[in-house]
This record gives structure tokens, sequence and C-alpha cells, in this order.
């Protein structure tokens, strides 16, 4: 019954080119959802009996006091005192009644338990960091993750939202209502599910150019896995290349650019744990090749290849050359010598060869995870419609729609 009410009521079924997923605050697996569908019961049954009884008391009049049936004056009640009063109390008592359900959700829903699982969100233009304050990592810092954010299943995850530079909205529906991500104020907030699996998260204020691209995913894994996860997220060091690889060459670029044709180092706005990369102007790239977003979930590597994939690659490295094309409004720099904004006004950017790009994504496709901490892999993708996508890596096979093509 709670269900169906409100999935009647909120279902909205979104689905992307290649891959169709449910985003829903009709989700039943998440305690928030369950709390929102019991008050929305409640609100939906006196808004009928409302609607109802006011039309049939219109055409009731109507109907009765017709002029082609009645020729004398109707009956005036105006200063009827006791209709007045009724008029005005009853609708007080339904406001009031659905005002103290309301206040009922909050006191059950708001207060952040002392041992919930605590993670920072930050939301910037436009992209999203997602870090663990109670988790240290052996390389220094937090444990960070752009762009995906990793949480338990079964158990309150107090978040807490701000952003760095304009309003954000952090909303994914499936795991909780939507909050405001604010500069400069700091809101700690619960979110749940009971239900492992993948569920899409957007920026729900209007914050710019590319606010309808400013996506994450939220990865739910069982407690065993989300442990597994953590661990091996705060014993991670970026791996060391061979020397004279690709690898080793897109290393040295991201760390130092390209003076000579001013193309600016990755690190400097990028952080890559276990190196000396510590940027905060960009999301942190620590695993990089773990993840299957990109450009904050506009483009997904869903194929069980993923970064290997051509399509993957070819998209990778239109990115780094100049995402503001793939991106409107991408506050990267470009790296063809194409323009791009800095606080508002054009720059060009530096140049790297196409090599050098691809050097550079080799490195970036090299940041992984160990494999039994690969948080995609046979979690399930929430109301996929398409059973391929539904498990691992092994048989995913669509991926996203290339927004901005591969130029
Ligand atoms: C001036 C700061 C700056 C520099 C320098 C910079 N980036 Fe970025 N980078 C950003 C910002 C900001 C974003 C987020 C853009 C967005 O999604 O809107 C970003 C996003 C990315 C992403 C996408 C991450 C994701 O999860 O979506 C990758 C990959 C990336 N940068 C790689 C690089 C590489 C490689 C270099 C060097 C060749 C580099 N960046 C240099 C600021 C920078
Ligand atoms: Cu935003």
């Amino acid at each position: 019954m709670t269900t169906a009410v409100a999935a009647g009521l909120g279902a909205t079924l979104l689905s992307s080119c290649g891959s169709q997923q449910l985003i829903t605050f009709g989700d039943m697996a998440s305690g928030y959802n369950r709390e929102v569908a019991f008050m929305s019961i409640f609100a939906i049954a006196l808004s009928v009996i409302i609607f109802v009884g006011v039309s049939y008391a219109l055409f009731f009049t109507v109907n009765k006091f017709r002029e082609d049936k009645n020729t004398a004056e109707p009956a005036q009640f105006h200063g009827n005192n006791r209709l007045e009063v009724i008029l005005v109390v009853v609708p007080v008592i339904i406001v009031m009644f659905l005002a103290l359900l309301t206040v009922r959700s909050m006191a059950i829903l708001n207060p952040v338990a002392e041992q919930s699982t605590k993670i920072d969100v930050l939301g910037r233009q436009f992209w999203w960091n997602f870090s663990y304050p109670e988790t240290t990592a052996n390389a220094g810092g937090n444990v960070t993750n752009g762009n995906e954010l990793i949480m338990p299943t079964k158990q309150d995850v107090a978040l807490t939202i701000t952003s760095g530079d304009v309003i954000h909205g952090f909303w994914a529906p499936n795991i909780g209502g939507q909050r405001a991500a604010m500069p400069a104020n700091l809101k700690t907030w619960n979110v749940d599910t009971d239900r492992a699996g993948i569920y899409q998260g957007n920026c729900s204020q209007l914050c710019g150019g590319s606010h309808a691209n400013m996506r994450y995913k939220v990865i739910a894994l069982d407690q065993e896995r989300y442990d597994t996860f953590l661990a091996a997220a705060k014993a991670y060091r970026a791996p060391e290349p061979a020397t004279r690889s690709p690898e080793a060459r897109g290393y040295n670029l991201f760390m130092k650019g390209k003076p000579s044709t001013g193309a600016l180092a990755c690190a400097a706005c990028h952080r890559v744990q276990g190196t000396t990369a510590a940027g905060a102007a960009g999301p942190d790239l620590s695993f990089f090749g773990t993840r299957r977003t990109l450009g904050a979930g506009m483009w997904e590597a869903m194929t069980p290849e993923h970064w290997e994939a051509p399509d993957a690659k070819a998209e990778l490295h239109a990115w780094i050359k100049h995402s503001p094309k793939v991106k409107p409004g991408s506050l990267m720099p470009t790296y063809d010598g194409s323009e791009y904004l800095v606080t508002g006004k054009k720059v060009k950017g530096g140049v790297l060869t196409d090599r050098e790009i691809d050097d550079v994504a080799a490195y970036l496709r090299s940041l992984k995870l160990p494999e039994e901490a690969d948080y995609w892999n046979e979690t399930p993708v929430y109301g996929s419609t398409d059973a391929a996508d539904n498990t691992s890596a092994q048989t995913a096979k669509t991926s996203s729609p290339t927004p901005g093509g591969n130029q």
C-alpha cells in the first residue's frame, strides 16, 4: 500500500539513452523515503476528501439553484457566524495535523547518531568530492573520491554537505531527500538504503552552465564489501609507473605540466593519494582507474573493458584535450590551446600533443584500487531495465551517450 501510493505519486522514470536506471523517491529501501510515503498517505487522503467534498458542494449548488428552476432570490447566509467559524477551524485543524506529522518525521529522521558513518560532501562547479573524515589515508589526508559516493547499507549515513562556490543541491532520490549545498555552511543529515546497488545522484540547483551535467553515482555496499573498500582506499598509494613506460611519461606531465607550451600541471588542481599531487580545484583522482564515470557522471564507461574500450579511451582523450567542448562551462583548462574560462574571463589553454595526452590518460587509467575493492564489480544498477546492466563488468554492455562527441 505504502509502496503503491508513493510510487504512484512520485516515481519518476528517468532514462538515459544507453542504460536505464530508475530514479525515484518511491524507493522503499530507504527509511527516509518510507517516512515520506507515510506522510504522503495522509496528505493525499485529505486532499482527495477535500476535493470530492468541494466538487460535490459546487455541482450540487449550481444544479439546485439554477436560474431556470428558481426565480426567487437565493437564501443569503452572509453573517452566519457558525458557518464562518467552521470554515476557518476545519482547515486549521487539517493543517495542524499535517504539520504535526511533519514535525514527527523530522524528529525521527534528522538526529545524527553518534556511531553513524560520516561522509563529507563538497559540491563545486560542476563536480563532487566525497571524503571520509574518520578515515585517514596511510599516504596522508582523508580517503576521498570524486563523483562516486560509496556508502554502507542498512544504517544511517551522516552526510555533511557544503559547497566551494555557489549553491548546489545534493539529491539522490533513492536514498533520501534533497539538501542544499551552501558555501561556508555545513549541514549534516542522514541518508540510507537497505539494498546494495548503484543509484543516480544529481545537482538539483541551477548552479551554472553545466548544472545538468553535475551528476554522481551512489554505490551502496553491504558492510563487508564496504569495509573492504574502505580498508583498501586507506592503504592505497598510487602505483609507481615502470620507468620509460607511457604511464611514467604521463606521471611526469601530470606532476609538472609542460611549461614551454603553458600546459598547467594537473597536480595543481587534482589530488592523487600517495603522490605529491594535492590540488583541490578539481575532483580527487586518487583511484580514477577504478571509477567508471567521467565529467561528473556525464559519461559512463560501463562496458566490460571499461577504460580500455576504444570509445572510453577516446572520451577520456577528448576530456583532457578540451573538456569545455565536452562539457559546457567546465572549469578545467584546455590542452589544445583553445579557450576556457578562468573567473569568467576567456583564457587560452596550454598545449599537449595527442601522444602526451594519451600518456597522461594511461597514467590515470593505472590508478586502480585492488580488484577486491572494485566497488562497481557485481553491484547491481538499481531499477535497470537492461538485464545486462544488472551485473558486473562481466556482462554489462551498454554505455551512456557521448554528450560532446569525441572531437
Ligand atoms: C586549473 C585546475 C585544473 C587543472 C590544471 C587540471 N584540471 Fe582536471 N579538472 C578540473 C576541474 C575543475 C574538473 C571538473 C570539471 C567538471 O566536471 O565540471 C576537472 C576534471 C577532471 C577529470 C574528470 C574527473 C571526473 O571524475 O569526472 C579528469 C579525468 C581530469 N580533470 C584530468 C586532468 C588532467 C589529466 C589534467 C592535466 C593534464 C588536469 N585534469 C588538469 C580542474 C583542473
Ligand atoms: Cu550544482
